[in-house]
């Protein structure tokens, strides 16, 4: 391997389909879902998925303080004591990393290995952010709000705090909360305690793990996960553009039992209800889940949203016959975009959303 901190490094060379140390580390760090928690709205904590890029800072809520600095008219500091006193809301959202599906996708780049299971949906407590900026006083030429967190690395040689950022125009459309509760309990330390940002539609870069600072800016925010990731780009040429709102997508509980290694899935002959979750970006309803079933798509029913920005479940009945079956859910959303059964193509394999196919040998009852 060449070395990592040069100011140009490249990300390490791929082998097709064959996975090296360095990823499956990457993989041991960046936890995934148990797609057996999918019959479930809220995942329980300490299930949700993990994405950290650097290495989690531990930080002491007693000593934190969140800065809002730079172009702002009336800049303060608020410990955490004085964000807990401000009126909170508890949300259920669905976070869903922008990488996931990326072992779908051919060819492949060197980055987080995930399949199917970066996402979960919690219930977020925490205060809204939009009134803390207009506290704050932005400047009349502010661009942007850089959003920073506390750890510190290095990616394509370049050192960086994990920092992004949102426009004037994102923050009025977008219900940012300032967040420091997770399902009933404090923030964990690997999903950013004492405070980090949620942005309910969004993939799950843009809310900031560990923020200590929140800059408002007159230019537009350059920071390496804002501008050189976190785009779709079709080669190394490609600008491309910001990825921002989730793509439709649905996951099911895989039925039966599994094979420990492989994760093939077992059963006997007979009635089965097949189950899972459904969610779309921006706020956007699940408007039917299509599951295939003995060769056919068949419409499941969906159950209530616990949230605009939560994900929505579905069942179906199955009778299952002998023989080994690939099952495989649908969904399509409100605007009507449905999930496509091949992944579509990104550079760094990003927003891989196909369709959820599962393997089931069904066994003589
Ligand atoms: N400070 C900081 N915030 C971060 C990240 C990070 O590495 N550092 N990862 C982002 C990414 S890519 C995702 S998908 C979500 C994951 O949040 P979780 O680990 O709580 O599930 O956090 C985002 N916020
Ligand atoms: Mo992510």
């Amino acid at each position: 391997m060449t070395d990592p901190f040069a100011p140009d490094a490249k990300r390490p060379p791929v082998t097709e389909g064959v996975f090296s140390r360095e990823e499956v580390a990457l993989a041991n760090r960046n936890s995934g879902a148990l797609l057996e928690t999918l019959g479930l709205d809220i995942t329980p904590t300490g299930t949700h998925y993990l994405l950290s890029h650097f290495d989690v800072p531990l930080l002491f809520e007693s000593d934190h303080v969140l800065r809002f600095e730079g172009a702002f008219d009336a800049p303060f500091g608020l410990t955490m004591d004085e964000i807990r006193a401000l009126p909170d809301v508890t949300r259920p959202v669905t976070l869903e990393c922008a990488g996931n599906g990326r072992i779908g996708v051919s060819p492949r780049c060197f980055s987080m290995p995930w399949a199917y299971e970066a996402v979960g949906t919690s219930e977020w407590t925490g205060t809204p952010l939009a009134p803390l900026l207009e506290r704050a006083k932005p400047q009349a030429g502010v661009q942007d709000f850089a959003f920073l967190g506390a750890d510190y690395g290095f990616d394509k040689g370049q050192p960086h705090h994990f920092g992004r950022s949102l426009t004037p125009d994102q923050i009025a459309d977008l219900d940012v909360m300032l967040v420091w509760g997770m399902n009933g309990q404090p923030l964990l330390p690997q999903h950013g305690a004492p405070l980090r940002i949620i942005v309910p539609g969004w993939y799950g870069m843009a809310s900031v793990k560990w923020l200590t600072t929140i800059e408002a800016l007159t230019t537009r925010y350059q920071g390496f996960q804002q501008v050189q990731t976190y785009r779709f780009r079709a080669n190394d040429d490609d600008p491309g553009t910001p990825i921002t709102s989730i793509r439709v997508k649905s996951l099911m509980k895989p039925p039966g039992v599994p094979d420990w290694v492989t994760r093939q899935r077992w059963m006997q002959a007979g009635r089965v209800m097949v189950q899972g979750r459904a969610w779309s970006g921006g706020g956007v309803a699940i408007a039917r889940v299509e599951v295939l079933l003995n060769g056919d798509w068949q419409e499941a029913t969906l159950t209530e949203r616990a949230d605009a920005y939560a994900w929505t479940g579905w069942q179906i009945d199955w009778g299952a016959q002998p023989g080994v079956h690939e099952l495989a859910c649908r969904a399509t959303d409100a605007d009507g975009n449905t999930q496509p059964l091949e992944a579509p193509f990104d550079m760094a394999g990003f927003a891989n959303n196909a369709v959820h196919r599962v393997t089931v040998h069904v066994a003589d009852a």
